[in-house]
């Protein structure tokens, strides 16, 4: 089905749209399978800031340009001592950033993975919420053979999504694994025709947007806090407040302060009205 994206913001080195509720974030670069430089990195972090902010923006897509890649990881081409190298000639390719922006935005992130998913580019879709993969996709990390590595997320999250031995033999072995393989190891939920992709990944985005917004916030603040230690517990513990800050109890304490006088917190027994 055709549908008629709108841009949301023009960069360089990414697409950026939006359709009923969905942003999508297309990484630009199909001329070396969608391998990032630190200004793609860039741009796609200042997306997800803005997909943050929108609150019309319920459901995030990642994807690559083209029919060949999701995304190749970090473009060596701009490899230097130290890092990627930014236009400026300092070495920072800042995608671990990106990496937490897409756990921690408080929205559901789903990785549509149009084709090669291959060291950085497949920790993008690993730290994704959802995966959907067309049957083309291949994935795999190459880390150990290409002179990188990613024992963050990459590793670590990996390992909760297929199992510790399987995330070692992904690392030690830099082998590359069929959709049909990454569905069977946990790696994505669904693998569909190339040509079904989009419609597929707009099914579930639309199925998501029909549910309650904070209860899915919240469900993926809980999955992330069981695994991030404390900075998970502070995210969950923001949602929190959050909730907390819409209770009579805690408007009692603003006005009171802001009144002069103490606060009447009163122990509500009411379970319609907390
Ligand atoms: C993706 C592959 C398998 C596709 O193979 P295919 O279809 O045969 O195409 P090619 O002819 O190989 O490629 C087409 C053109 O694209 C260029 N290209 C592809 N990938 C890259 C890339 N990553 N960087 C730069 N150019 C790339 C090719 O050179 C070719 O160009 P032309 O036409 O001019 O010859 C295959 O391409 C492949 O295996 N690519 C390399 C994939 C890879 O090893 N990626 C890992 C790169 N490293 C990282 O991602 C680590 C960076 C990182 O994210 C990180 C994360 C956490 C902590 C630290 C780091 C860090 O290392 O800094």
């Amino acid at each position: 089905m055709e549908r008629r994206w709108e841009p949301i913001k023009e960069y360089s080195d990414i697409l950026f749209d939006f359709f009923e509720g969905i942003a999508r974030i297309t990484i630009n670069r199909p001329q070396v399978r969608n391998a990032f430089t630190p200004v793609t990195v860039a741009q796609m972090s200042e997306a997800l800031t803005i997909c943050r902010q929108r609150n019309d923006i319920r459901v995030v897509v990642l994807t690559g340009a083209g029919d060949k890649a999701f995304c190749s990881g970090g473009d060596m081409h701009v490899k230097g001592i130290g890092g990627y190298i930014d236009p400026t000639g300092v070495p920072r390719l800042n995608v671990l950033d990106v990496q937490k922006q897409i756990r921690s935005l408080p929205k559901p992130v789903i990785a549509m993975v149009n084709g090669f998913a291959i060291g950085g580019g497949h920790v993008l879709q690993v730290v994704c919420d959802l995966s959907i993969a067309s049957e083309n996709a291949i994935f795999g990390q190459t880390g150990p053979r290409v002179g990188s590595f990613d024992a963050g997320f990459g590793a670590s999250y990996l390992a909760r999504c297929v199992g510790q031995k399987k995330a070692r033999e992904i690392w030690f072995m830099c082998r590359k694994y069929s959709a049909q393989e990454a569905l069977e190891m946990g790696l994505v939920n669904k693998v569909v025709p190339f040509d079904k992709l989009e419609d597929e990944v707009v099914d579930w985005a639309k199925t998501m947007m029909q549910h309650s917004a904070l209860a899915i916030r919240m469900i993926k603040a809980g999955l992330n806090a069981e695994l991030d230690g404390q900075a998970g517990i502070q995210e969950l513990a923001g949602d929190c407040t959050m909730l907390y800050y819409m209770t009579d109890e805690a408007q009692e304490g603003g006005r009171a302060f802001l009144e002069k006088r103490a606060p009447q917190f009163k122990f509500n027994t009411d379970p319609s009205n907390p």
